[in-house]
């Protein structure tokens, strides 16, 4: 009977490990594994057109699933072209394994063809990265390479040059014959005793809640109960946090809403839960703020705390709730409802259109998307102006799930996310807001989509811009170049690569075209010319953004590109 190889044990431990695909291109020098996975009752090899593609749905895999993913990339070039995309993941904390193929083992140093570092290249945007030099090896590294990306939440790559993934496997399989664990992380007694304390002598408290609030909903309800407690949430909180929530007050941040701003800005007890919101500017200067993590690293790292506690916010929650006292006071939750409700209203009255009249606005299209999307839709959005209308218009429901970059913020994310979507729930309804400039960057996985079956709905908002960068120089008050694109015919491109392509051109076609792409049996692209000029006014505006934004008016009117200016008001003030 011919001998194990090397790969050969790789596969099965990624078999033992729940492994159903992995996501790459091949190269010769990964091509033992790649016949090894040929054999594989269990793992299917998801043929990308270019490896960013792979790490990128290998990322929304786990991050839907909450289970190991893999992707693979050959020598030099093809593992290094993973990069961006395993940073997205690493950044998402999302369990990702990367195989690295490398150069024969004995040219390693000499310059050989192809050769890179891979230890070098990808320690930046994983936990652990080692180079299997020999089959004895083999499967340990693998194997702490899976606990890492398990244990610590992030990415493994391990390296592995074509000749010892042939050579005779020592080992016979694998070695760790265990379930993943599901440790118990709580405050200590004494620590529940002055959380409860905190609470329950204050009157007017936010909870800010995120991503690690997963799984916590109807403690997360309760507490908000108890406390009368508006709950703002962070961009990766969203889907897990507003809905069926009678205490939310939306987002804050730059692309917020101004009653998540306010509700934290005007709070004397600032809970901060499960979430690693970036900036600084948004925290309040003088409340009392307690943060809870899973991660203690995590504590403090935004803003000042006055109170720091390590714990899963489920169990966290179940240990401090029977300690609580049910605050009397509701000023602070009716004023932030009420103020929610004004500016949710003001959200709405934008989305809206449906004459035979341009400009459709792009709020209207997430409208739309959000009124017509399957109960338990996955959608993902790219960087860019579709993260703003995702935020704002996408109702979640418990079901429905939504995956972005919004940490790595890495353009051209949607579709290849998608990708990994699609392949991990055939069933499902996947659907992308994609970005004419983030779509055309990674245009070339548009092919990935017959060749898998893959029924993923685009949507590209065609704006014929960098539309999102365009805001940020507005509001730093440089006048933008470089953010014109000259688009092909995304609907013929879509035809061409075996999809239905639809365009929208007015609003009332929208509703139409985007019903028939849901509908159609497999994949389909719509795309939409939205607006380009649309305003997503931050909840709170600086002088220096306001500054800012009178000099952007000023200089362009001095660059004779009154045109713009008269697009603008068109679209935001005229409307
Ligand atoms: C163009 C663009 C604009 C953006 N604008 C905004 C904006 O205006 N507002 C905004 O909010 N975001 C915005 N974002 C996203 C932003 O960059 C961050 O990604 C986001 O705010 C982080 O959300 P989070 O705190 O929910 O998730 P994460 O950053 O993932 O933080 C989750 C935290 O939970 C902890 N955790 C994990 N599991 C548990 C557990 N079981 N129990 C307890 N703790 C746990 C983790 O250790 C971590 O600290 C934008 C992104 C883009 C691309
Ligand atoms: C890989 C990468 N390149 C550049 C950027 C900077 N950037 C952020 S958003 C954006 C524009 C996105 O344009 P598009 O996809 O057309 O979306 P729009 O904002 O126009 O809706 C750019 C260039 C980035 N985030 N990532
Ligand atoms: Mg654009």
């Amino acid at each position: 009977m011919a001998k194990n190889k090397v790969a050969d044990v790789l596969v099965e431990v990624l078999e033992q490990a729940g492994v159903e695909r992995i996501y790459g291109v091949t190269g010769d020098s990964l091509n033992g594994i790649a016949d090894s996975i040929r054999r594989s009752k269990q793992i299917k090899w998801i043929h990308v057109r270019h490896e960013e593609t792979a790490a990128f749905a290998a990322g929304a895999e786990a991050h839907l699933t909450g289970k190991l993913a893999v992707c693979a990339g050959s020598s030099g070039p093809g593992n290094m072209h993973l990069i961006n995309g395993l940073y997205d993941c690493h950044r998402n904390r999302v369990p990702v394994l990367a195989i690295a193929a490398q150069i024969p083992s004995h040219e390693i140093g000499s310059g050989y063809f192809q050769e890179t570092r891979p230890e070098h290249l990808f320690a930046q945007c994983s936990h652990y990265c080692e180079l299997v030099s020999q089959p004895e090896q083999m499967p340990r590294v693998l194997e702490i390479a899976i606990q890492s990306a398990l244990a610590r939440r992030g990415v493994s790559v391990v390296a592995l040059p074509g000749d010892v993934a042939l050579r005779d496997a020592v080992e016979k399989g694998p070695r760790l014959h265990f379930p993943e664990p599901k440790p118990t992380v709580r405050p200590s007694e004494e620590e529940f005793k002055i959380l409860a304390e905190i609470f329950n002598r204050s009157k007017k408290i936010t909870i800010l809640g995120g991503a690690g609030c997963a799984g916590a909903h109807a403690e997360l309800i309760e507490l908000a109960g108890k406390l009368n407690a508006p709950i703002v949430h962070a961009m990766r909180g969203k889907e897990f946090i507003e809905y069926d929530n009678p205490f939310s007050v939306g987002m804050t941040g730059l692309l917020g809403f101004s009653s998540g701003y306010h509700a934290m800005m005007n709070c004397e007890t600032l809970l901060m839960i499960g979430t690693d919101f970036p900036y600084q500017q948004f925290f309040p200067k003088n409340a009392t703020i307690v943060q809870i993590d899973l991660r203690g690293e995590q504590l403090g790292r935004r803003t000042k705390v006055d109170f720091g506690f390590v714990g899963d916010t489920k169990t966290t929650l179940r240990g401090l709730l029977p300690k609580l006292e049910q605050n009397r006071d509701d000023h602070h939750l009716k004023e932030s409802l009420e103020h929610y409700r004004k500016t949710r209203n003001g959200l709405d009255e934008l989305a809206t259109g449906d004459s035979g009249k341009k400009p459709i606005h792009p709020q209207y299209v997430a409208r739309v998307l959000d009124q017509l999307a399957a109960e338990d839709a996955i959608f993902t959005c790219d960087v860019g102006t579709p993260t703003i209308w995702a935020a704002r218009y996408l109702t979640m429901n418990g079901k429905r799930r939504l995956v972005g970059s919004f940490t790595h913020g890495s353009m051209a994310n949607a579709l290849p996310q998608a990708i990994g979507a699609q392949a991990s729930y055939p069933g499902r309804q996947v659907i992308t807001m994609s970005g004419d400039g983030g779509f055309a960057m990674l245009m070339g996985d548009v092919l990935t989509l017959r060749q898998h079956k893959l029924p993923i709905k685009i949507i590209v908002f065609k704006n014929d811009s960098l539309a999102f960068v365009e805001l940020e120089l507005k509001a730093a008050g440089v006048l933008g170049s470089g953010t014109d694109l000259h688009n092909p015919d995304f609907k013929k491109i879509a035809e061409g690569a075996g999809l239905i392509g639809l365009t929208a051109e007015t609003p009332d076609q929208v509703a139409p075209m985007i019903a028939q792409a849901l509908k159609h049996d497999g994949p389909a692209l719509v795309e939409v010319l939205v607006s380009r000029q649309e305003l997503s006014m931050p909840p709170t505006i600086t002088y220096e953004e306001a500054k800012g934004f009178s000099l952007f008016m000023l200089q362009a009117v001095l660059n004779g590109r009154g045109d713009e200016i008269i697009d603008l008001a068109r679209v935001n003030l005229l409307r």
